[in-house]
């Protein structure tokens, strides 16, 4: 009985024992998920939880997460209620016989007096300008090249007048994009915009111009009666995970699908984090100010801001300063 009682103790004691020190590290195990900002208990709970103020994101992609679809964008922009009618496009050039230097477009009440106006263009290629014409009001717009494309819309159902939107190629695809609309008499530019304007979805968009993380142009919606952007961020051309997958090495060699080199600094659910180098991102969005980009991991399993510092005399990208072509190794169009 006295052996049954001291194994019983021995035991007891044993299991005391081990019970004791698997407890106290495991108490301390929120040391493992410290690096993630999002959680405060973590933080207070680890003394070196209070240093990193980044969360490091990995350098290894889930392979089996590339067959999501098409990246979320972060968040929805509100498309203001489009008003926007689209009355008629001239090819101004399909317009002009050969050799001429300027033509009648239509008749139409750009003005909304009742009575129809001939609206037509001349071209000086000497002077390389485009004069708009609508009766008796004309204005004159710098130019260089020969491709131009007319809107006749109503941008703002509520005015008593209709709009011109002329789009121009300055040279080597420079566009630009000017809305018109009459005032008494004359033709009073309401924006000026560098890019390319179409139509779509009753709305304008125009592909404007950046140079953020080596990408070309990103795309918004422009309506209104002064023909106003509708959202101050711009939507990328994001290739859908699928096509990511299929043509890695194009994208590359695109620019499409960014190599990072270099750690970035950036923000992930409003907390600063990093995202590591060697992973590849995606660009989706950038602002109209240049000074913020939100991107996604190639897997999407990453969303981010990165904030950028844009010297535009210089047309530089900075970030956090450093230009950002020390980022990654394969933008497109480098600083
Ligand atoms: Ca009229």
């Amino acid at each position: 009985m006295k052996k049954l009682f001291a194994f019983l103790l021995i035991a007891l004691l044993l299991c005391s024992l081990a019970c004791g020190t698997n407890g106290t590290p495991n108490d301390a195990g929120a040391e493992v998920t410290r690096t993630n900002p999002a959680e405060p208990d973590a933080q207070a709970a680890s003394p070196e939880a209070q240093q990193p103020e980044t969360a490091q994101v990995s350098e290894t992609a889930q392979p089996e997460a590339q067959d999501t679809e098409t990246p979320e964008i972060p968040e929805s922009d509100p498309v203001a209620e489009l008003r926007t009618e689209l009355i008629e496009v001239f090819d101004v050039m399909e317009h002009m016989e050969v050799g001429a230097s300027g033509t009648t477009l239509c008749s139409h009440d750009l003005d909304g007096d009742g009575t129809e106006e001939d609206i037509g263009v001349e071209i000086d290629m000497e002077e390389d300008t485009l004069t708009v014409i609508d009766g008796e009001r004309s204005i004159t717009l710098e130019s260089s090249s020969m491709v131009y494309y007319i809107y006749l819309c109503d941008l703002d159902a509520n005015s008593p007048y209709h709009n011109l939107i002329v789009c121009a190629d300055w040279g080597s695809d420079s566009f630009i994009t000017t809305a018109l609309h009459p005032e008494g008499d004359r033709l009073i530019i309401d924006r000026q915009v560098d890019g390319y304007v179409s139509w779509d979805d009753e709305a304008f968009w125009v592909d404007e111009l950046t140079g953020i993380f080596g990408t070309n142009s990103g795309v918004r919606p422009y309506s209104g009666d002064a023909f106003e952007p509708e959202s101050e961020w711009l939507v990328c051309a994001v290739p859908s995970a699928e096509y990511v997958a299929e043509n890695r090495q194009n994208l590359y060699e695109g620019g499409v699908l960014l190599h990072l080199v270099r750690d970035l600094p950036c923000t992930v659910d409003g907390q600063p984090a990093v995202i590591t180098k060697g992973n590849c991102l995606l660009l989706l969005r950038f602002n109209d100010s240049h000074t913020q980009a939100k991107v996604c991991t190639e897997d999407r399993s990453v969303q981010a801001i990165v904030d950028i510092d844009f010297n535009e005399e210089e047309w530089l990208y900075l970030i956090d300063g450093v230009e950002q072509d020390e980022y990654f190794d394969n933008l497109f169009y480098a600083d």
